[in-house]
């Protein structure tokens, strides 16, 4: 048991690829790969690569993805080409399985996918055969593509594939989204199953915000022979959620489901748009309240799998996603928050240079969340979580 060899902490996974760092959805889209070099300077500047098992991610086979994804849909995503956004004889393809703004068709498309995917099933087999006790793949967490559509951003769900590989070896996997999106694709895989408990904080706002589902009375299926009945945990929230009660409310979600639920394994979506300054999102959290539940996820001792998701502001995205690194290496109080100065990039960080700028302070935003509004939510898992066994 190394748990008695190396009292420091975890045993923790590294899983990348960087060729999945130079792939371009296209210069005024928001989603830029090119945030995980950022994020990967800074894990290196501050010396965590030291503390990790790295592995290079290998590309995910096709029929590893054919696990969740239609053989169709997998066929198009593999032959597809740039320029057939236009072709006529492609039309009626790219709009059945949803490429456009949101999902262009860009070079090396499935190469991308197979590499942030082969990422995320390898972590999730470290996991399986204890050869780590944390995975992290900073480069998955793409929680919306279904299984025969691209939607927001994502086109193979990773999350998905690393879940069913738990699932081989534990009888319950819980899967928790602070991306400030809802999980959707990642929900409904699982709507018919008892053996995985989603839970998704998220903006919602049905009309305005995308996707536009995750309302807190979206539960499960509610037919009584259906065991997926009640396995879906929605956290609606509205704009500019602060710190403290956004970890406050994380704690009492949390820690009530997985009492309840008593999960074999955790999947951890960190989706980063849920910090303040982001280009897309509309909540109000500093680098250290998302972390702060990074490191409340951690305390339960369980396998957990650690993946990215959204996050547009890419200098904080990289922050946030170092300083997390950190926390689950139990090295968070010994890095100095000051950037080293031997980061590349460094121009990025300034004029602070700081791993914790002043993201609530730098754009007013009113929470509209209040007290009673929290609480109401707090209550209403409760009582949901009255009809789950663990
Ligand atoms: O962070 O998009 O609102 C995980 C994740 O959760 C939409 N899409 C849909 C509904 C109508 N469309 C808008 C089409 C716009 C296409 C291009 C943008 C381009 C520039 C700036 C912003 C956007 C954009 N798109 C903002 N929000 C959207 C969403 C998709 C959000 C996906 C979040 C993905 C990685
Ligand atoms: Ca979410
Ligand atoms: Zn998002």
């Amino acid at each position: 048991n190394y748990r008695v060899a190396r009292p420091q902490g975890y045993r923790v996974s590294w899983h990348a690829n960087p060729a999945v760092e130079a792939h371009h959805f296209g210069q005024s889209h928001p989603m830029k790969p090119w945030r995980l070099t950022l994020t990967k300077q800074l894990v290196m500047a501050y010396g965590m690569h030291h503390a990790m098992d790295l592995y290079l991610a290998r590309a995910a086979t096709y029929e590893e993805m054919a696990d969740f994804h239609e053989a169709d849909y997998l066929d198009f995503l593999r032959q597809v080409m740039p320029g057939d956004i236009d072709r006529p004889e492609q039309s009626d393809n790219v709009v059945r399985f949803n490429f456009g703004d949101d999902c262009p068709i860009f070079d090396g498309l499935y190469n991308y996918c197979s590499l942030y995917a082969g990422g995320t099933v390898d972590a999730a087999r470290k996991l399986c055969n204890n050869q780590s006790e944390i995975a992290i793949n900073w480069s998955g967490g793409l929680h919306h593509a279904k299984k025969a559509e691209a939607s927001g951003f994502c086109y193979v769900n990773d999350i998905v594939l690393g879940i069913l590989q738990l699932l081989r070896h534990h009888p319950r996997v819980m899967y928790i989204d602070i991306d400030v999106h809802h999980g959707d694709g990642v929900e409904q895989a699982f709507w018919s199953t008892d053996r995985v408990l989603t839970v998704s904080f998220h903006k919602y706002d049905k009309d305005n915000f995308f996707p536009g589902t995750g309302a807190l009375d979206d539960t499960g299926p509610s037919h009584p022979l259906n065991p997926g009945a009640h396995h879906s945990i929605n956290v609606p929230l509205n704009d500019g959620i602060d710190d403290d009660s956004y970890i406050q409310l994380y704690h009492e979600v949390i820690g009530a489901c997985i009492a309840t639920y008593r999960p074999g394994a955790i999947v951890l979506q960190c989706g980063a748009d849920s910090l303040g300054c982001d280009r897309l999102g509309c909540f109000n959290l500093n680098v250290r309240a998302h972390g702060a539940c990074v490191a409340f996820t951690k305390t339960f001792g369980l396998p957990l799998l650690v993946v990215g998701g959204g996050g547009y502001t890419p200098r904080n995205v990289s922050r946030a996603w170092a300083h997390e690194t950190s926390i689950l290496l139990e090295a968070d109080k010994i890095l100095d928050p000051t950037i080293p100065d031997a980061v590349a990039f460094r121009n990025h960080f300034g004029p602070d240079y700081s791993l914790f700028p002043p993201l609530s302070e730098l754009r007013k935003l009113e929470n509209k969340n209040p007290r009673p509004y929290l609480a109401g939510l707090v209550e209403a898992v409760h009582e949901q979580l009255r009809y789950i066994q663990g």
